[in-house]
């Protein structure tokens, strides 16, 4: 075994891709298991990996983790992205939370049936405008500071910069207004390690196009 973290999860973003945009934060290598099809998700079950039959799971440290939740918290404090003390730690939940909400709409948008796409997106450019990305803004302006937790990288800034990626992709003027998120998405960007984990050829995942979300529907049919 190569001591490396091991995903488990199909090719694609969906919610693995914040654990890999950590992973590759902290700088830390990992090797991808992609289930291809209904019967590769049946295997991991049958296998009694999945503890609530579902992905992602994460294999590190001799543990097979799901929920994204668990698998981020892990990851953040194995590599000292998770504040200094409990009141810290409290502020960057709170604000993984809230990305995480807006990361569940941009997620689960390429799915939708094509009636409620439009709606849903109107929906998603509105919170993203008008709720997450201006409370983010008057987080980063309230203390002047680099990153939204105690001047220091955490998992909140590495995930809120990811759905700021994923969310400017649905709505290019989406940070017109928002010049110290913009500062944060740059900065956060220029860390070698995140600079390398957005080049071609990293394990950064594409938008899915049309033939891979019918491809990745029918392993969960
Ligand atoms: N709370 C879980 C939700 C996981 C989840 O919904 N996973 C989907 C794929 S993204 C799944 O496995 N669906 C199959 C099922 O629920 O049976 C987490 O955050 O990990």
């Amino acid at each position: 075994m190569s001591g490396k973290p091991i995903l488990h999860y199909f090719d694609g973003r969906g919610r693995m891709e914040p654990i890999r945009w950590l992973l590759a934060a902290a700088g830390v290598e990992f090797e991808e298991k992609f289930m291809k099809t209904r019967e590769d998700l049946q295997k991991l079950r049958n296998d009694g990996d999945l503890m609530f039959q579902q992905v992602p799971l994460v294999e590190i440290d001799g543990m097979k983790l799901v929920q994204t939740k668990a698998i981020m918290n892990y990851i953040a404090m194995k590599y000292n992205l998770y504040g200094k003390d409990m009141k810290e730690r409290a502020l960057i939940d709170m604000y993984s939370e809230g990305v995480a909400d807006l990361n569940d709409m941009v997620i689960s948008y390429p799915y939708l049936p094509p009636a409620e796409k439009e709606a849903s997106l109107a929906n998603l450019k509105d919170k993203a405008r008008n709720r997450y990305f201006p409370a983010f803004e008057k987080v980063l302006k309230s203390h002047g500071q680099d990153y939204l937790v105690g001047n220091k990288l955490s998992k909140a800034d590495v995930s809120l910069v990811q759905v700021i990626y994923h969310t400017e992709e649905l709505d290019s003027s989406v940070m017109a207004n928002f010049p110290l998120l913009k500062a944060l998405r740059t900065r956060v960007s220029n860390l070698p390690t995140v600079k390398k984990f957005l080049q071609p050829g990293s394990k950064r995942k594409p938008s899915e196009d049309e033939k891979r979300i019918e491809e990745i529907k029918k392993i969960f049919s």
